[in-house]
């Protein structure tokens, strides 16, 4: 059997055109569904109209992770599920995440097409606000599913502009009734963009991801004196916006001083200063810091190493430093059975493969708190880029990565036992 690559492409298509804007630098068209926005809804309703025509039973749960169920020969039997997310960041393409669920879906179709029923149900899923890119947690949806985030904490968080994720997920109808909390699945499989450039450069078809790197997101509240640029003299001024590129640089000293090896990876992707006037000493500075490394010890010894010198550049400018840890999980081997399923249908297939660990975070490495899980990664072009307009992977990257997704589900949905 093979996925029909033309309906797969056709649906990315259909899917990227909700909440699809101009990118103001590149003129590319992007696709922005922030979690929870109005168009996130649209995406989402979309999806669930594409999982009902394949004959899925849809339900919500009450943070909005959807699951549509098809049955199976032994419908008692626990399912095998694949899925991933919808959202995106503001910058987004059409294929991070979506791949993932559209990709599943493609198989249920493939399946249908086929008069093939599995042994065991297949679950189609999509997580909520898997970016964290509005709420500042990253995999929140799926987080909340597996238990390691209370119901009650992910809906209390709130966006800049101090929105709830409980109000948004009401006012885009997607506040479902069934509990939060998932059964655990036989397995989880989910097909992704690798979002960077070694499989593409390696012209390697396909990733088989053995793991999940180490992510940690600080948000800083940085408070000095608002005062003005010209009568203020350097000596009486408490600057946070100095503060906050000295943390920049802060960043790039960890990366390059070797005590945390080579693998560590910082970001500063967000400064937002207040008032954010040409003339005016800035009196606060919000910014976030992402630091990542293979090793869950290493990085613990780097957030040490940065929270102490927050201290010190606090004291040195005259101004306060209250940071929040706001995302935390550490690295995660995925299930070798799993991996090997990968990589046995990618050979099959006369595809190359290679393992690879995940520098992105994903739904999976919550899943694989409940059940074997595994990821199926596919190259990008343009080095792989991603949480940009110009993210781009072909018909065939897609198709080989879908198509291997669909032997690994038939496969795992054919296993006996509960
Ligand atoms: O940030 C990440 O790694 C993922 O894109 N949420
Ligand atoms: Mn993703
Ligand atoms: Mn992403």
């Amino acid at each position: 059997m093979n996925i029909d690559s033309a309906r797969l492409t056709a649906s990315l298509d259909a899917l990227g055109r909700l909440g699809a804007y101009t990118d103001e630098l590149s003129g590319l068209q992007g696709v922005r569904r922030l979690a929870f926005s109005k168009e996130d809804g649209e995406g989402r309703r979309h999806v669930v109209a594409e999982m009902k025509a394949a004959g899925l039973e849809v339900t919500i749960d009450r943070i909005g992770n959807v699951y549509g169920r098809r049955r199976g020969r032994d419908d008692g039997a626990k399912p095998v599920m694949a899925g991933s997310h919808i959202d995106s960041v503001a910058t987004a393409g059409r294929f991070d995440g979506c791949l993932g669920v559209l990709g599943a879906l493609e198989v249920v179709k493939t399946l249908n097409d086929a008069k093939v029923t599995t042994r065991r149900p297949l679950v189609v899923a999509f997580f909520s606000e898997e970016e964290g890119a509005r709420f500042g947690t990253d995999m929140l949806g799926s987080a909340v599913a597996v238990g390691r985030i209370p119901l009650e904490r992910a809906w209390g968080l709130s966006d800049a502009d101090g929105k709830l994720v409980k109000a948004e997920l009401e006012a885009i109808g997607f506040l479902g009734a069934a509990d939060e909390r998932l059964a655990a699945p036989h397995a989880y499989v989910e097909c992704h963009i690798e979002q960077g450039p070694m499989l593409r450069a390696a012209n390697i078809d396909l990733g088989v991801v053995t793991g999940v790197q180490a992510i940690c997101w600080h948000e800083l509240i940085i408070t000095g004196r608002s005062a003005h640029a010209g009568t203020t003299p350097m000596s009486l001024r408490a600057d946070p916006g100095v503060a906050a590129s000295r943390v920049q640089l802060l960043l790039r000293d960890l990366v390059n001083c070797g005590r945390f090896g080579a693998d560590l990876r910082a970001t500063m992707g967000v400064t937002r200063f207040f008032p954010g006037l040409v003339n005016v000493v800035p009196n606060r500075v919000v910014a976030t810091v992402d630091i990542r490394h293979p090793d869950d010890g290493v990085l613990r010894r780097a957030e040490a190493e940065l929270v102490e010198e927050y201290e010190q550049i606090a004291a040195d400018e005259k101004v306060t430093i209250v940071h929040r840890q706001t995302a935390r999980t550490p690295d995660i081997a995925f299930s070798t059975k799993v991996q090997d399923l990968v990589a046995g249908a990618a050979s099959a297939r006369g595809l190359s493969m290679q393992r690879i660990v995940s520098g992105a975070g994903h739904d999976c490495q919550e899943l694989a708190r409940l059940c074997p899980a595994g990821m199926i990664f596919v190259p990008g072009e343009y080095d792989g880029i991603s949480h940009n307009p110009r993210e781009l992977s072909t018909p065939k990257q897609c198709a080989d990565g879908v198509n291997v997704l669909l032997d690994v589900l038939t496969t795992l949905a054919e296993e006996e036992g509960p």
